[in-house]
């Protein structure tokens, strides 16, 4: 078989994947060694792509309302009540939200249709909510939005600091990259988060600063390279401009002790790391959205900026402020201008330029000023304003922030387009049309990672049922709006040489996206495109794309932090897992990504958790002034007091709990727009069950349980469902198929065991208890694959099985903690490649390594204390 060469569907990393088809859906997924994102490394993600290429739970076919249709009429009622729409109520009546996991050329199309002949600018993106502060620093720093940064400088740099960013899980390819520079040459590093996350495991410097003041930390920094004397004042003078004020500022009530109060950290440990930046010139500062998620994520990110550029550290090997993406295509959307505040190609709303983008595309109609962003476009849309909205590759009624105002919005829109490669998402619901999509492994276009590569996505699967690329739908829906000639793409390689063209249109070094060299590329070229970076290493001869070709320091001040509320105690922070991607569409899939987080959990401070009253592996109630959810209690140390933390994952499909989209204030940054998801005051609450248990279900048809706590998670053959509920739970026999019953029962405990049994083969199983213990899953879960099952399956365990494992730690080889541990101790191992060498766990992707360390970390004390 031959294997493609194509990039992960994941994250702004941007690995390189060789793909090898092997019959059907199925496919081998191995890293591309020759992709310089990765160089044939992938994470526990990128490595079980395969396990989500299949058609479960896929939107086949053009669907209006709950009728399947054809694409012809589907098309034609998108294009007939957007041109409705647009005729009665005027051209910013209507609206596109779209996402950085389109390709730039899907991303092209849209931008186009909207911005030049739609007549608004009413296209937002979920980036957002991920990247706009980082984008609105760039362009006050910059002049331009350019990431003056590329993953060599990691393997260059003496130090590096990761501000806000859950590296070991969000970007782990990176992670281990830096890893390696820290073996090979010694390189520091620092991790500046309020919590202490897997990434601060191979760190030398962990900050847990107070949320939300690395302004002042990054001020107080600044202050201190300016007393010891390392700003450089003649790059300063050549190529920066400070404003009015500036110095004064910084020299005033940034010393190390009002700092070191402000952010709430040992000023020892704080003068550590200022004494470590002060002395290292080579460094990346490395952030991601524990700044750019912030009401005040704009000034975090050139509070950054400033001290690389007051120290000239910029522009040159191994030092840089460096953002880190999220989305496959985050960048490519920044660089087609698909951001409500931006134009095209790297290009905003000066008169200049739209009349320069207009004559590009002989536009008929050029939006003229920005349009609305996320936040404001889903309160516009809730108040009647904008009627008919369109979104494409996105969540909203999920990862918005206040998701139930946004529901009660989509809820109320008079039309409501959806293209998604899912039939059931919580945001289809709201849907009047939803259009399939062509997925991960058939779609075929660019992408753009965080350090400026462009990727090849390639195709190696059929397009299933009538699926269609995103491009081909958007221009399609041109077309039928009257626009035939502009839209007249036949193949992405048509959109990408029209995008580079753009990009080089009337470009004398002006702007430094220039992809002129891409622009005549022929169809074999494109198909055959290697990954290359645009850019160069930009700002190496010291200017920069502004007018006077000096780049700008910005004056940022650390505004108060919220105290503490009466009703809301709590501040709650929001963020990812390792193993799952976003509202989990796909990696929901994938039996061995589900056994890292099987449920959502709110992790919380033992200290906090006492005073509440709540222990370990309880259910709680998280609300907040926008709503509530429930989650399940881990215990962490890792927590700061007074603050909690919840996953983004789970949704209506997934869980009756854990919707932490409900939860974050509507409140942005007043620069970007962005909504501060870190950041929102809460209160947590105890929910007591009288019982508890889970269910094994055959089969990939998922079931909604109509009880307090239930999650489900795929598991091999079937799916298992975590429950828990008050009053009477024998109506949940009900959910059990059909089979020869068998049933146990222990009144004492209140403990039932059902199973139902067909031909030898388990059909599904139910434990619930009042008092009892539950037993291990695992040893169930394989016995959905397993022939000549009988009664004996209610006692949970074959003869001779082993014990329980524990939760998975390493997804790779299915090693579970209690594995480890009992190694660690019987084996006397020391390190993670000792781990490895006994266990397997951590030799495959590496994505647990940080946590294996945190395990033998752990063990070792207590074996230290169990010997005092
Ligand atoms: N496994 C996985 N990887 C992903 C994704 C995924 O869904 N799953 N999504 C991708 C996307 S789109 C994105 S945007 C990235 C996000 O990648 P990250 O930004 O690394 O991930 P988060 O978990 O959102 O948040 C990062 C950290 O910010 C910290 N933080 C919160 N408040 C503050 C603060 O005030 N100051 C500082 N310094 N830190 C703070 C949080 O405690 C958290 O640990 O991940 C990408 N990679
Ligand atoms: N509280 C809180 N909320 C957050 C965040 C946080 O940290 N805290 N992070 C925010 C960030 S950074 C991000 S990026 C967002 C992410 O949030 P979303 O963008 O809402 O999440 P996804 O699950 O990635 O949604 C992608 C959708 O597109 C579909 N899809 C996948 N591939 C394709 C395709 O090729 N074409 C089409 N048409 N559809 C496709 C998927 O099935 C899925 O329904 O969440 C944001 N929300
Ligand atoms: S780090 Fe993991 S999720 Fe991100 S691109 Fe690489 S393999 Fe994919
Ligand atoms: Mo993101």
């Amino acid at each position: 078989m031959t294997s493609i060469r194509t990039t992960c569907a994941y994250c702004g990393v941007g690995c390189g994947i060789s793909a090898t088809p092997t019959g059907g859906r199925s496919v081998e997924i191995r890293g591309d060694t020759a992709h310089p994102a990765n160089g044939g490394r992938l994470c526990s993600k990128g490595t079980h792509l395969g396990e989500t290429v299949g058609l479960t739970g896929r939107l086949l076919h053009p669907m209006i309302g709950q009728k399947r249709a054809s694409w012809d009429k589907a098309l034609d009622l998108v294009a007939k009540k957007f041109r409705e729409t647009i005729d009665r109520h005027g051209p910013d009546s209507v609206a596109f939200y779209v996402s950085g996991q389109l390709m730039t050329e899907d991303y092209y199309v849209a931008n186009k249709l909207m911005k030049g002949f739609i007549g608004s600018a009413n296209i937002d993106t979920n980036s957002r909510l991920c990247m706009s502060s980082a984008v609105a620093g760039h362009n006050r720093a910059f002049g331009e939005d350019v990431v003056p940064a590329s993953y060599d400088d990691l393997d260059e740099a003496d130090l590096i600091v990761l501000v806000g960013s859950n590296t070991a899980w969000c970007h782990p390819i990176v992670y281990q990259r830096i890893q390696a520079a820290r073996a090979a040459r010694g390189t520091k590093l620092v991790v500046i988060d309020p919590r202490r996350t897997e990434t601060c495991e191979g760190a030398d410097i962990h900050l847990p600063v107070k949320p939300g003041t690395d302004v002042a930390l990054m001020n107080g920094l600044l202050a201190w390279c300016d007393a010891e004397g390392i700003t450089d004042p003649a790059f300063v003078a050549d190529h920066v401009n400070a404003p009015e004020g500036f110095w004064e500022h910084i020299r005033t009530g940034h010393d190390l002790w009002t700092t070191a109060k402000t952010c709430d950290i040992a000023p020892t440990l704080l003068e550590q790391y200022y004494k470590l930046f002060a002395a290292t010139p080579r460094t990346v500062t490395m952030f991601s959205q524990g700044i750019n998620q912030s009401i005040r994520g704009t000034d975090q990110v050139n509070a950054i900026i400033n001290v690389h550029l007051a120290t000239g550290r910029i522009g040159k090997p191994g030092a840089a402020p460096f953002s880190i993406t999220g989305q496959p295509n985050a960048m490519g959307g920044r660089e087609v201008g698909g951001l409500a505040s931006t134009l095209a190609a790297h290009m905003d709303f000066a008169p200049d330029n739209v009349e320069r983008v207009g004559r590009f595309w002989a536009a008929p109609a050029m939006a003229t000023k920005p349009g609305l962003k996320a936040v404001d476009l889903f309160r516009a849309i809730g108040e009647g304003r904008i009627k008919a909205l369109w979104i494409m590759a996105t969540n909203p009624a999920v990862s918005l922030p206040d998701a139930g105002r946004v529901r009660e919005a989509l809820e109320a829109c008079p039309f409501v387009v959806l293209s998604d490669i899912m039939a059931d998402t919580d945001t289809g619901v709201h849907a009047h049309v939803r259009l399939p999509a062509a997925g991960w492994g058939e779609k075929d276009g660019t992408v753009t990672n965080s350090d400026r590569t462009v990727s090849r996505q390639r195709p190696f699967l059929a397009l299933p049922g009538e699926a269609k690329p995103d491009w081909w739908i958007v221009k399609e829906v041109a077309r039928r709006m009257g626009w035939r000639n502009a839209f007249a793409y036949d193949r992405p390689a048509d959109i990408w040489r029209e995008h580079a063209r753009l990009t080089a249109y009337q470009n004398d070094g002006q702007r430094v996206l220039n992809l002129r060299t891409q622009a005549t590329i022929g169809n074999d070229a494109y198909e055959a495109m290697e990954p290359f970076r645009w850019g160069d290493t930009p700002f190496a001869d010291g200017r920069f794309p502004t007018p006077d070709g000096k780049a700008r320091l910005v004056l940022t001040r650390q505004m108060d932090v919220q105290a503490p509320l009466r009703d809301w105690p709590m501040t709650l922070n929001t963020g990812r897992y390792r193993d799952q991607w976003h509202t989990m569409s796909r990696t929901g899939l994938s039996p061995k990504l589900a056994r890292h987080r099987e449920e959502p959990l709110v992790e919380i401070h033992p200290q906090d958790a006492e005073a509440l009253g709540i222990a370990d592996r309880d259910l709680a109630r998280v609300q907040t002034a926008q709503g509530n959810s429930i989650f399940r209690v881990m215990l962490s140390e890792g927590q700061r007091p007074g603050e909690i933390f919840t996953p983004i994952h789970w949704t209506d499909q997934m869980a009756s709990g854990g919707r932490t989209g409900l939860l974050p204030r509507p409140l942005v940054d007043p620069h970007s727009g962005q909504p501060g998801f870190k950041s929102t005051p809460a209160s947590v609450e105890k929910v007591a069950t009288e019982w508890k248990g889970f269910l094994i279900l055959r089969g990939d048809q998922p079931v909604k349980l109509p009880c307090l706590w239930s999650t489900r998670i795929t598991v091999p053959g079937g799916a298992l469902y975590e429950i828990a509920g008050n009053g009477d739970p024998s109506w949940m026999d009900a959910f059990l198929p059909k089979g020869d019953r068998v049933e146990a029962m222990d009144a004492s405990r209140g403990t039932r065991r059902v199973a139902t049994i067909g031909g030898g083969r388990l059909n599904g199983v139910l434990f619930v208890t009042r008092t009892g213990l539950l037993p291990s899953r695992d040893w169930l879960i394989r016995q959905l694959e397993a022939e000549g099952v009988g009664g004996s399956v209610l006692a949970a365990r074959g003869p001779g099985s082993q014990p329980d494992k524990g939760a998975t730690i390493c997804v790779c080889f299915d090693i579970g903690l209690h594995q480890i541990v009992a190694a660690i101790r019987e084996q006397d191992l020391v390190d993670v490649a000792a781990i490895g060498k006994a266990l397997g766990a951590g030799t495959n992707c590496g994505s647990c390594r940080p946590a294996l360390a945190n395990i033998l970390a752990q063990t070792s004390q207590e074996t230290l204390h169990a010997a005092e």
